[in-house]
């Protein structure tokens, strides 16, 4: 009896198999504490020393996971200010603690109030202040530094971001596109954590794509991975769905939809986490073009996919979204066979460069439509 008690006991601690841990993380829970301020010495008119901070700083190819390591009690706290004495009068400062984070990470404090948003190496935020030190003005009594419970998110930020179902061939697409080797498989949910590809183009121009774990209908009550992933799209500057031309059935319980009913699907699940992700430019792709029998079903969807707007009566209630996604551009592809690829490549980097002379020159159609007016009517039209 000794013995099977003794075994079970045993069989408890086993430690978790390494490999069943996610290696990603995106968010992260830590209690921060400034350090106190040391005390001054009033015979003296002595100031102690002020209590030191603790702060994040955003560094390329740091990930949460090394904070979580590190920090396995998930509690940061700077070191105090040195007290003011007859030898030292003004106390030296506490030690900072400084915290290397990924580019990317929003530090929130308890209650939603954001900290810092730390997206580009380099920036800094300070989440716990030091405590002032001890002077006339306190008694000559150090102060407690700031003591807080903030959450680490982390936002990936890519130029373009992958969304679609399951099965619908976005790894697929980012191995034929860009340098990533992620895992391709015939299953739903192969695709568990985000991936970032990087495309290279011929004048050294790279832009980066990013992969998500498929989205499923009603992912907005939290079925299938919710929305968890769908926060890594806000920071996208382009939208790239992608849908499987004959459609997708997630199983036999759930309802077969067509490729059309998934674009409407897609759609209204975007719209359902984030209306506004709605109006950021959105290029579509239609995959698996190669399969026989897809040429003919693009051909009798064309025109509703052209002009959603018609084919809205016809959408099943359940997965039919109030405000419609605007596509810059419809590219049928067959992600797996390569082709028309270097079609997308091209039309991805147009949009986004459009998007970078908008942001950099505000008033870019205004300054165009001026210089038409200054070359006279005889001069051509641009665009
Ligand atoms: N015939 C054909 N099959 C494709 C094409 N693209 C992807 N597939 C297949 O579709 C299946 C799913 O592809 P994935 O790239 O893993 O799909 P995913 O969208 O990343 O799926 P999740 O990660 O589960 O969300 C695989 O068996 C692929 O080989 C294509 O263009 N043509
Ligand atoms: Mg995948």
């Amino acid at each position: 009896m000794v013995q099977l008690f003794k075994c079970l006991l045993k069989a408890e601690k086993k430690p978790i198999r390494s490999h069943l841990r996610s290696a990603f993380i995106d968010s992260l829970r830590l209690t921060v504490r400034g350090g106190h301020g040391g005390n001054g010495v009033p015979k003296y008119g002595g100031v102690g020393g002020q209590g030191g901070c603790v702060y994040f700083v955003a560094k390329e190819g740091v990930s949460l996971r090394n904070v979580n390591q590190k920090y396995k009690t998930k509690r940061i706290a700077a070191s105090s200010g040195e007290d003011s004495s007859k030898v030292r009068i003004l106390g030296r400062r506490g030690v900072d603690e400084r915290i290397e984070v990924p580019v990317g990470v929003q530090v929130i404090a308890d209650g939603g109030k954001l900290l810092g948003d730390l997206n580009e190496h380099e920036s800094t935020c300070i989440a716990a202040g030091g405590g002032a030190g001890g002077c006339s003005g306190n008694n000559f009594l150090g102060q407690p530094g700031d003591q807080r419970n903030i959450n680490l998110d982390l936002k990936l930020i890519a130029d373009v971001g992958l969304v679609g179902f399951p099965n619908a061939g976005k790894s697929t697409f980012l191995k034929s596109i860009s340098n990533a080797k992620p895992k391709i498989a015939a299953y739903p949910f192969t695709t568990i954590r985000p991936q970032i590809g990087s495309v290279q183009y011929p004048d050294l121009r790279q832009i980066t794509i990013a992969d998500l774990p498929g989205l499923i209908e009603g992912a907005h009550a939290n079925i299938g991975m919710g929305h968890k992933f769908l926060k890594h799209v806000e920071r996208t500057r382009l939208l790239l769905l992608i849908v499987d031309i004959f459609g997708f059935r997630l199983s036999v319980e759930h309802t077969k939809r067509n490729c059309l009913e998934n674009i409407y699907a897609l759609n209204k699940e975007l719209e359902l986490y984030d209306e506004t992700l709605l109006d950021k430019p959105c290029v579509l792709l239609l995959n698996k073009m190669d399969v026989q029998g897809a040429r003919d079903i693009l051909k009798t969807i064309k025109p509703t996919i052209k002009n959603l707007e018609c084919g809205l009566e016809k959408c099943p209630e359940e997965i039919r979204p109030t405000k419609l996604i605007n596509f810059e551009r419809i590219i049928p592809i067959s992600a797996r066979s390569v082709k028309r690829i270097d079609v997308v490549k091209e039309e991805l980097r147009d949009v986004l460069d459009r998007l970078a002379e908008e942001k950099y020159v505000p008033d870019a159609l205004e300054v165009r439509e001026q210089l038409r007016i200054k070359v006279g009517e005889r001069g051509p039209k641009i665009t």
